[in-house]
């Protein structure tokens, strides 16, 4: 039987969950779609075999769904957690786990509360295959000790209106995977705002200096109005080498006394295979009926931590996060 699952949101990420759920990944399939827009609704479950559901929470509650994928706007993911924490069903979050710090503290509690943990957060730049390859480099020490890391990314355009969105929309995934490439925590924030693109509605791009526990220094550069296409880079260095994302996979064209490869359009294209292999771990820990994977609550704890000592950072301080302890369940 394949996991049955419900997607909460059918936006632009939620109508991509579903396409690969139903017809990409193995052993799931959609049983129910619901949206704000229950025309939007019918037609992603239209499209996917699927049923439009009246409400987010018939939805969790059906017993035709056995596990739950949120990708509806930010400051409902608590709530439909908690929902689905509640029903005992897995789920996977979009990312934020939750906007605020505590929300994110009241999951933490509602599943440790359980006694198991049945989430994930979609973090999905841990499953892409080049960040994957960049952590085995650093954990066979190929590089020696790291000490400095440098990232960048971009965007063609954003409807963000604010260096903060840049900060919590954005940059929370390098918070992310800086905490996973180097097994380490983020000390402090520091965000410096300099010249704005012309193009841009508000201070973009935006330098963060992030410091880990350990002493490396990561810059990140997020520039959400970049134009000509969307584009992720990261290059760790270390005590004996650097190490640094590949080229994604895509034509290397010869033309016209031109040589050149196209640039994504945006992240769903960059990290297809990234979310491919994340739905596909998850689906099928959930069929196998085994503990959730990829990035879990506490890491979406201290995605918004980060996040918000980073928008702390807009008034020029460099800002500690403070962190609860980490709960046993989670280490
Ligand atoms: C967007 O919300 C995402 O989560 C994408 O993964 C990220 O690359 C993009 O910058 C965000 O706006």
């Amino acid at each position: 039987m394949p996991v049955r699952v419900g997607v909460i949101g059918a936006g632009v990420m939620g109508a991509e969950h579903a396409r690969l759920l139903s017809g990409v990944i193995s052993r799931s399939s959609v049983s129910l779609v619901s949206d704000v827009d229950s025309g939007r609704a019918e037609q992603v479950a239209a499209a996917v075999g699927a049923r439009a559901a009246d409400d987010p929470l018939t939805l969790i509650a059906s017993p035709d769904v056995d596990a739950v994928l949120i990708a509806s706007s930010d400051a409902t993911h608590e709530e439909f957690v908690l929902a689905a924490l509640a029903a005992g069903k897995p789920v996977l979050c979009e990312k934020p786990l939750a906007p605020d710090v505590a929300g994110c503290e009241r999951l933490l509690a509602a599943e440790q509360g359980l006694g198991r943990r049945l989430v994930t957060v979609g973090f999905m730049r841990r499953y892409d295959p080049a960040y994957q390859l960049l952590r085995a480099a650093l954990r066979d020490g190929e590089l020696g000790a790291p000490l400095l890391v440098h990232c960048a990314h971009r965007n063609v355009s954003s409807a963000n209106h604010s260096a903060a969105q840049s900060i919590s929309g954005s940059a929370v995934h390098e918070f992310d995977i800086l905490r996973w490439l180097l097994d380490d925590e983020i000390e402090t924030v520091e965000v410096h705002r300099g010249r704005r693109s012309g193009r841009a509605g508000c201070d973009d791009p935006i330098l963060l200096l992030v410091r880990m526990r350990s002493g490396v220094l990561a810059d990140i550069e997020v520039f959400v109005n970049a134009t000509y296409g969307y584009e992720v880079r990261c290059e760790v260095v270390g005590e004996t080498g650097t190490a640094g994302l590949g080229e994604p996979i895509g034509l290397l064209v010869r033309s016209t006394g031109q040589v050149g490869r196209g640039v994504a359009s945006d992240w769903r294209a960059r990290f297809l295979e990234a979310y491919r292999q994340e739905l596909q771990e998850w689906v099928d820990t959930i069929a196998d009926g085994a503990p959730p994977p990829g990035a879990s609550t506490w890491d979406g704890y201290v995605a918004t931590v980060v996040a918000q000592a980073g928008v702390d950072a807009l008034d020029g301080r460099r800002v500690p996060v403070a962190l609860v302890e980490k709960p046993q369940e989670y280490r």
